[in-house]
């Protein structure tokens, strides 16, 4: 019987000496063998950090010290998704603990949630042509090269999949078309072509496939918040839908691309590994 290897996952990014987003938030550094929670580590007590311009907003959780904040971890409590992709998380000290281990940094960061902090990540697709209509070979892998929709962080600059938070009670398909229209398709916003364009992107995101559901290397995670994600990938095969439309972006995003899928690609978070999993899918060049 062949025997399976369990290889445990190991934050990176999550783990940078300084905190996204907010000026000089220093996370304790530590090697890779320190990250599981059950590798001994009896003196670690890392700096705890929750944003100010996260307490009291409506799409964050109270401090886990307000006596009427009554959480129920690892369910789904009223229209809040406390579940994790990951299985059953702990709660130790009344604030639940990463999953995939120690970050360096306890609190919620910049996040709104203790806890998992849902999103849904759309990949959209299609096959990089010339003018004519002819699929680009790679001279190498003599492979089609496929290309999706990115776009570039306001927060960060990095590039990312047109990603976003899903509202309380929201369903993850309606997340992935609304962060589509708004990250990267403000253009279809249009009123005077609203319907026509309605009818296409309703039909081509009724036709996605589950390419990653779980915990992503986000740098904002901490010990206590952490963001896990749906990724589906939309794929226009003959180009003529989403692959033919003007890209305009909005929100937060301040550029976007048709971008080419390959192994050099540096992505926000954990978005490589999911276009990885995308080229493999299409047999595309990676
Ligand atoms: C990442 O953060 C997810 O994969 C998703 O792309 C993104 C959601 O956060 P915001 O873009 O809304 O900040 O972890």
């Amino acid at each position: 019987m062949s025997k399976k290897i369990l290889i445990a996952m190991v934050h990176v990014k999550c783990r940078s000496l300084h905190y996204p987003r907010v000026g000089n938030i220093i996370r304790l550094q530590f090697p890779d063998n320190l990250v599981p929670w059950n590798s001994e580590w009896p003196d670690y007590k890392p700096k705890d950090f929750t944003a100010s311009f996260v307490l009291g907003k409506p799409w964050a959780d109270q401090d886990v010290s307000e006596p009427n904040f009554c959480p129920k971890w690892n369910s789904i409590d009223g229209n809040i998704n406390r579940q994790s992709f990951m299985g059953e998380y702990r709660v130790k000290d009344k604030r639940p603990l990463n999953p995939v281990g120690r970050t360096g940094l306890c609190g919620r960061g910049v996040l709104g949630r203790w806890g998992p902090n849902h999103a849904a990540d759309p990949i959209v697709t299609r096959w990089k042509r010339i003018s004519q209509g002819a699929m680009v070979i790679h001279p190498k892998s003599k492979k089609n090269i496929l290309q999706f929709v990115a776009i570039q962080r306001r927060d960060s600059g990095e590039w990312a999949l047109p990603g976003g938070m899903v509202d309380p009670g929201e369903v993850v398909s309606a997340t992935l078309k609304r962060e589509f229209l708004e990250e990267a398709c403000r253009s279809l916003e249009n009123p005077d072509s609203l319907e026509e364009n309605n009818k296409i992107i309703t039909s081509f995101f009724d036709n996605g496939e589950v390419i990653y559901t779980g915990y992503v290397d986000d740098p904002r995670n901490t010990d206590n918040a952490w963001m896990e994600t749906v990724a589906m990938n939309f794929h226009d095969d003959d180009g003529s839908t989403i692959g033919a439309i003007s890209l305009e972006a909005g929100d937060d995003a301040v550029g976007v691309c048709w971008m080419d899928v390959s192994q050099e690609l540096h992505l926000y978070a954990s978005h490589s590994d999911f276009i990885a999993k995308v080229a493999a899918k299409h047999g595309a060049h990676w």
